[in-house]
């Protein structure tokens, strides 16, 4: 409250409006973020020239973690970055972090940058490895990223990478339902992984269906919109689905329904590919599951509007918990149109954040407890934060936006990169720098401040990943129906 008072002060002694914004600018970027005003961010705009100077502040932490992955991790899927040693998740590079990286490279105007990592790309990256891989994450982190790295630079040996994972990849549908079994082994084609979840079975439309329009083979777009169908139809009489699934049988392994890491990007893909290939089905099915979602998970509690969990047979709330992954649904909130409930669920995320200074996984949002205490760089609440600003130019998202930056650097910034948090109360840090960092941390973040000629968000759709698919292709041919 002192610095509210002292702020107003300048203003009223000094020469007005344009040494305030300085003013406050500088705090925004070094001050407000800690303290306590950092709960309700100030409606005070940013000059053009200063979300500039903020955009290049993004733009220079990514370039150091790049770096630092090129001097300690390069050709490998990861930087760890405490012991500055290179990760590979499966024992064989498939090259995470410098596929997840492309497009946000491109996007940020890192020209030699951009072209080195899609060299190494192009002459190193085989597929042909006898290794048991998670469908699920390289399909969203490698073909989401091999497509939209095409669509920006026109390189066509990243569609014929894509191509040929796709193609590694469709033994994964061949279950008795359709639904993906959850590892293939991308030499063999074998499969294995009979329990799954909505998000790893339905959140693969947007990468496989772009595939299709790619390379025009409509198999890729019917394996994974009817594995989606086959998910939906299992939806429970009050319209809600579980969290865990067996994907021979059909049957329901945990009846668990929310938001949550498990089922997100279901609910996202299911709005996303309506938009993105004009599919009817997919807008059907996301207008009765969003009736769902409000009616049974939604909590308008006195502090504001939360989303926690509730049995998906019956409806009845089961536990209130609300985390970092969760924080992916305002964004889909305000695609859908629904920008009121959009930002209430912002403002909680945001109180979340600042519970601790920085994001926990998880919390229960009406005992205030932490639950889950590590910040493993997610993405969510940025992304939140981009779609809310740019539907509503409102600047009370810039000084969001400034302060998740600050919190990373201060409390995850490392010689030569950004490190998890193992304890976002203690702030001890933890040796794992996740690929997602580049391409959705980073790339919302920039996107956030920078101009919005860089890309428009109604040109594009985000993969779960951040990977952006141009509208214009996916609408490029008649949708295809399915039945089974
Ligand atoms: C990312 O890999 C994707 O956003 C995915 O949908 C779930 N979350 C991680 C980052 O938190």
């Amino acid at each position: 409250m002192r610095q509210a008072r002292l702020v107003k002060s300048v203003v009223t002694h000094s020469q007005g409006k344009d040494l305030f914004r300085r003013f406050f600018f500088a705090l925004t970027l070094f001050i407000l973020p800690f303290s306590s005003l950092a709960q309700s961010p100030s409606d005070i705009p940013m000059t053009d020239a200063q979300k500039v100077e903020m955009a290049n502040r993004v733009r220079q932490q990514c370039v150091k973690a790049w770096e630092g992955y090129k001097k300690y991790a390069w050709g490998h899927d990861e930087l760890k970055p405490l012991s500055r040693t290179p990760y590979d998740w499966y024992g064989h590079s498939l090259m995470i972090t410098p596929v997840d990286t492309l497009d946000t490279l491109v996007l940020m105007g890192l020209k030699p940058q951009a072209d080195e990592d899609r060299r190494l790309i192009d002459t190193q990256l085989n597929f042909d490895q006898d290794i048991y891989v998670s469908n699920f994450e390289i399909t969203i982190r490698l073909m989401g990223g091999l497509l939209s790295g095409y669509q920006l630079t026109d390189d066509k040996k990243l569609l014929a990478l894509a191509d040929d994972l796709g193609r590694r990849l469709l033994p994964v549908f061949n279950s008795p339902t359709g639904m993906p079994y959850e590892f293939i082994n991308l030499h063999s084609g074998a499969v294995r992984g009979v329990n799954s979840n909505p998000a790893q079975v339905g959140s693969l439309l947007i990468e496989f269906g772009m595939l299709t329009r790619l390379t025009g083979n409509p198999v890729y777009y019917d394996k994974a919109k009817r594995a989606l169908v086959a998910l939906y139809r299992r939806s429970s009489s009050v319209g809600l689905v579980g969290s865990g699934i067996n994907v021979e049988t059909g049957e329901w392994t945990n009846t668990t329904a929310g938001i949550m890491g498990g089922i997100d990007s279901y609910y996202e893909y299911l709005l996303k590919a309506s938009i993105l290939f004009d599919d009817m089905d997919c807008a059907r099915m996301w207008k009765q599951s969003l009736l769902s979602i409000n009616r049974y998970l939604a909590d308008q509690r006195p502090d504001g509007l939360w989303y926690g969990q509730a049995d998906a047979l019956s409806g009845k709330r089961t536990s209130t918990d609300y985390g970092a992954l969760d924080a992916f649904f305002p964004a889909v909130l305000a695609l859908s149109g629904d920008l009121n409930r959009a930002k209430q669920l912002q403002d909680s995320s945001y109180r979340m954040w600042n519970l601790a200074g920085i994001e926990p996984d998880k919390f229960d949002y009406v005992t205030k407890e932490i639950i889950s205490q590590k910040y493993p760089l997610r993405p969510e609440i940025i992304e939140s934060t981009y779609y809310l600003y740019q539907y509503t130019r409102d600047p009370k998202y810039l000084t969001m936006g400034a302060t998740f930056l600050n919190s990373l650097i201060n409390h995850c910034g490392t010689d030569n990169g950004f490190a998890s948090l193992r304890n976002v109360t203690t702030k001890q840090k933890t040796d794992q720098m996740g690929s997602y960092l580049f391409a959705e941390t980073f790339k919302y973040l920039y996107l956030l401040f920078a101009p919005p000629s860089i890309l428009r968000l109604d040109s594009v759709i985000f993969n779960t990943e951040a990977h952006p698919m141009k509208r214009s292709l996916g609408k490029r041919k008649a949708n295809r129906d399915v039945s089974d």
